[in-house]
Formats: C-alpha cells, structure tokens, sequence
C-alpha cells in the first residue's frame, strides 16, 4: 500500500518544478493501465515512470537520484560532499520505509490496531525529530527550505496533508507538543507557493484518503 498516500503529493514532479525542468504528465489509470507504462516498467508496471529522450527510468527514488545527476543545476536535491550526501539518502530511505508506511498503516487501521501502528508511528517520528534537531537546533524556517532539497521533498510527502491525515485517521499525528521540528519543517514548507501548488487542498485530500481507508478496512474484515 502507501500507493493511496503517495499519489497525493508527486515527488517528482516536486524535483523537476523545483528545478525548472518542463515535462510532460501523462496519467494513468491502474485499472487499465497503457500499453506505454507496460512497455517502460515491463518489471512492476507501476508508476511513476520517468521518459527522458525516449529512455525510461522507474522507482521514484532513483528517478529523483536521475533528475539531480542529469540537471545539475540548483537547487541540487542531494548535497555534493559525498558524507553529506550519503547521509541524506539515509534519512530519505527512513522517511520512505518507517515513515511512509507508519502514517499509510494508521490511515488505514482502526481501533487496537490503530492505536498499535499509531504507539510505533511515534516512536519513529521521535527519533527523526530528535535527529534532524541536530540538524537544524534552531528548527527549521522558511528561507532553509525554499530550495527544496530530497528531505524536504520527502517530508512534503508524508506529513504536508497532515490534517487531512488526521481527519481521515481520527487521531493526531502531528502534535507540535512532541514533534517539535518536524511540525516546524512541514510548517515552513507549507508556506511555499510550489508546495502549495502540488498538494491538493484539504477538501482534494480527505475524499481519496476515506477510500482508501475505507476499502482497506473493508477488505481486512
Ligand atoms: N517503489 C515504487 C512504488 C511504486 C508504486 O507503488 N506505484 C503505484 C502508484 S503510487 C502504482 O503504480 N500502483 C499500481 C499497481 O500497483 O498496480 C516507487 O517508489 O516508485
């Protein structure tokens, strides 16, 4: 799962407008999916596929690894100091397994389970918060994050919609109380007119993430 989440909030449409680059998005419908997206990800007919002069490139983690190696220009989504930059791609896979997946398992649980998925959520989101306050001890403003690095894009991803996350959820997942940092990181990037340009209001939000709550309860029993 998480597909229902992800969708919300296209990361790589976030690298190639947040570097400028003109691209063309095709839809599709996974129901019935094309002929082009079987051709380009013959292995998990999935999306996102990225065509660059006639070439595909699939698994958004490494089309945004692409985008940042082919268009070198700012801003760079990942630091060229190479421990620096092995140090985000750990913090990106973080984000993408614990967090991601956290956040998609309390959208889509409901009582015990819920509050289980919601106890280790947290548990998570502490030691990111604690951690990335080494990175930014003074939290995080807006003029750290108008370039849009991969950790920004990221944390776009799976906290930016956080209210609609918790309508849809019924509890909080967000609380400034106890993540600090990570509340004043998504605060700043949601300040940004390109962020706000990708994620859909809160109304575009909550519709999708009930279904996919609700056929996910559905089909568990
Ligand atoms: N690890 C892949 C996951 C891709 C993925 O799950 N794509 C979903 C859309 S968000 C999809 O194409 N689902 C259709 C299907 O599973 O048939 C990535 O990050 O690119």
């Amino acid at each position: 799962m998480g597909c229902g989440l992800a969708l919300l909030l296209k990361r790589v449409e976030a690298a190639l407008r947040a570097k400028g680059i003109p691209y063309e998005y095709i839809e599709e419908d996974s129901s019935n999916k094309s002929q082009a997206l079987m051709q380009y990800n013959p292995v998990h007919k999935k999306v996102p596929v990225l065509v660059h002069n006639g070439k595909p490139i699939a698994e958004s983690s490494i089309i945004l690894e692409y985008i940042d190696e082919t268009w070198e220009q700012a801003p760079r989504l990942l630091p060229d100091d190479t421990y620096e930059r092995a140090k985000v791609r750990f913090w990106a896979s973080f984000i993408q397994q614990q967090l991601f997946e956290g956040v998609s398992q309390v959208i889509t649980s409901d009582g015990e389970t819920q509050e289980k998925a919601m106890g280790e959520l947290l548990e998570k989101m502490n030691i990111f918060d604690e951690e990335m306050k080494k990175l930014f001890p003074n939290g995080v403003s807006v003029t750290e994050v108008q370039n849009l690095g991969l950790l920004d894009i990221l944390v776009v991803a799976a906290f930016s919609p956080y209210k609609a996350q918790e309508e849809v959820a019924g509890v909080k997942i967000l609380d400034p109380e106890k993540n600090s940092l990570i509340f004043s990181w998504v605060t700043a990037l949601n300040q940004l007119s390109k962020v706000q340009d990708l994620v859909p209001p809160l109304d575009g939000i909550v519709g999708p993430l009930q279904f996919v709550r609700k056929t996910t309860l559905g089909s568990s029993g």
